[in-house]
């Protein structure tokens, strides 16, 4: 078998008519490639260079921030920058946006949305995280300046959307929305190489991942659900990181669950940088992306960069099946 090929041949090669005059989009994609890269290595030695723990500050979300957060937050928006072809970033680990003023930037069309690094509280106990990114077209003229509406999109106006899983191996996986496509890092070469072309998710699956332990604090309709996956002896899996748990989602078919609670009324999981991302990566693999309300995760308004949103995500008739519990 010849070579596999690496994800920035990947993206020249795929690069659409338009995008080919400039390449602006292309090079973001691979500039996104880069900073995941180094990312990645030093997610790999964390546990080698004082960069565990507790960075001792608190995030926009509440959720405490570990070192290795603030490291990747800042490595990604330097690698955005540097690319000279994106107009800002908004960030969990930021309570604002951040606008690159450069010459080099202002006028670029596209943002991006990152979770520089998902599901973090597990890295002390080498459990896999993520980093997660969406990337959308600015509404406001390349001229002005960046307004907050910028960000402020539904996820159906994403023009491409992914996740790196810093797993047993290191993955890419993402979409322009033509298909799903993943890749390896290949340490050797210190280039991802395609190895799950075309990803799609199996219509049905065994797994069911949710936080049991919040049991008590979900509606009555979705302890039904969980009631009825019990007497079905279906595999319940949580990783309490949400890129593991979706790739394997994708991977094995099955839902992901992250309704309201009592402690978080309008859910946990952050609307830009986790649910749109993923919904958009979910539905290009064959799946469905709602909210405990039944609603399509693509279609919700988004009000405040740092909205909250419930989310049942997964193969399409796992998720289709879970509609009659839902009030
Ligand atoms: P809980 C990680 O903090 C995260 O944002 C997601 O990656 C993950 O799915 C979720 O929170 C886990 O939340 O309440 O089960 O610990």
């Amino acid at each position: 078998m010849g070579r596999r090929i690496t994800l920035d041949e990947f993206i020249v090669e795929n690069q659409t008519q338009q995008d080919q005059a400039s390449g602006a989009f292309s090079g973001l994609l691979r500039h996104i490639g880069i900073a995941a890269k180094i990312v990645n290595r030093i997610v790999n030695k964390a546990g080698l260079m004082d960069i565990l723990g507790v960075d001792g500050n608190v995030n926009s979300s509440g959720d405490t921030v570990q070192k290795l957060d603030i490291y990747a937050n800042d490595l990604m928006i330097e690698y955005l920058q540097n690319s000279g072809l994106c107009a800002g970033v908004a960030s969990e680990e930021l309570d604002s946006f951040v606008s690159f003023t450069n010459k080099f930037n202002r006028n670029n069309k596209y943002i991006v949305v990152i979770d520089p690094l998902d599901g973090s509280s597990n890295i002390d106990v080498n459990i896999s995280v993520g980093t997660i990114f969406g990337i959308y077209q600015r509404i406001s003229p390349a001229t002005d300046e960046l307004q907050l509406t910028d960000f402020l999109q539904k996820g159906i106006h994403q023009v491409a959307a992914g996740y790196v899983l810093y797993g047993t191996s290191t993955m890419l996986v993402y979409t322009t929305g033509d298909g799903v496509n993943g890749f390896t890092y290949d340490r050797g070469i210190g280039e991802f190489c395609l190895s799950h072309p075309d990803m799609k998710i199996p219509q049905t699956g065994n797994n069911y991942s949710i936080n049991q332990g919040y049991y008590k604090q979900f509606s009555e309709g979705i302890q039904q659900y969980l009631d009825e996956c019990a007497d079905k002896s279906m595999m319940q899996r949580y990783i309490g990181s949400m890129v593991a748990d979706v790739h394997r989602t994708i991977c094995l078919g099955g839902v992901f669950l992250y309704p309201r609670t009592i402690n978080n009324p309008n859910g946990k999981l952050r609307m830009l940088y986790e649910c749109s991302p993923l919904s958009f990566v979910i539905e290009q693999a064959g799946g469905l992306s709602i909210n405990d309300q039944g609603m399509r995760i693509m279609d919700i308004e988004v009000s405040e960069l740092h909205q909250r949103s419930s989310i049942i995500i997964g193969s399409s008739k796992n998720v289709e099946g879970i509609l009659k519990y839902l009030e």
